[in-house]
């Protein structure tokens, strides 16, 4: 087969906080780089551009801003790696993404008076994954996993309505992961789940 047509794969990982997706970005990547593949990783929000030091600002709490503010703030810094995300994945180039557009809604979503459609919008037109995982957490190990950080939205309450809303964003492109086990045993089960998707989509167009 000819490589030279083959796209790369884009692939999320999404949860709550403290469920391992950093962890898990960073063994995946190590492990498919090892074996030969084009990937890189990246993570929203992106704190290093001009619109991730105000983000960053907020969730610090060092400024505070209007909801509807922050939430088109986050989805400008996904708008703001579209080309490069576009061009490598073009390029052949597996993206391994750290949180994106699901994060984007139930974040806001789970704050008073937000209007569910209007959430959605600065998202449509943003590149679609091909594979979201989902790392879900039951409550019991989670309440096991210390404390939270000083971060904004770093409540056990928020992070329950939070995790509602991400059900309610589940579609076809979604494999729920249980989080639970050991980071190995949580790595071999996303592992799988990404070889068959990158081999799946490489001939696929990339949606939008
Ligand atoms: P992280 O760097 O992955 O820990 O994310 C920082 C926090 O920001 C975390 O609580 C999740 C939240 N977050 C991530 N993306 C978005 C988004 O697009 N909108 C909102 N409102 N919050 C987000
Ligand atoms: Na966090
Ligand atoms: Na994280």
């Amino acid at each position: 087969m000819n490589q030279a047509l083959r796209r790369g794969a884009l692939i999320v990982f999404e949860g709550c906080d403290r469920a391992g997706k950093t962890t898990q970005c960073h063994k995946l990547v190590e492990v498919l780089k090892r074996e030969g593949h084009r990937v890189e990783l990246m993570k929203f929000p992106d704190r290093s551009t001009t619109i991730g030091q105000m983000i960053s600002q907020y969730l610090q709490k060092k400024v505070e801003l209007e909801d509807h503010v922050i939430h088109l703030l986050f989805a400008a810094n996904r708008w703001e790696a579209v080309k490069k995300m576009e061009n490598l994945l073009l390029n052949g180039t597996t993206l391994v993404v750290d949180r994106y557009s699901f994060s984007g809604i139930a974040f806001s979503a789970a704050k008073p008076h937000m209007d569910f459609e209007w959430l959605k919008q600065p998202e449509v037109g943003l590149l679609q994954p091909d594979l979201v995982l989902f790392l879900e957490l039951s409550s019991d190990v989670a309440s096991k996993r210390g404390e939270f950080g000083q971060e904004r939205y770093e409540q056990p309450q928020f992070q329950r309505s939070v995790r509602q809303i991400f059900r309610k964003l589940q579609d076809k492109s979604w494999q729920v992961i249980n989080a639970d086990g050991t980071p190995e045993e949580v790595h071999q089960d996303i592992y799988e789940k990404v070889k068959r998707s990158i081999e799946l989509v490489s001939f696929q167009q990339l949606k939008k």
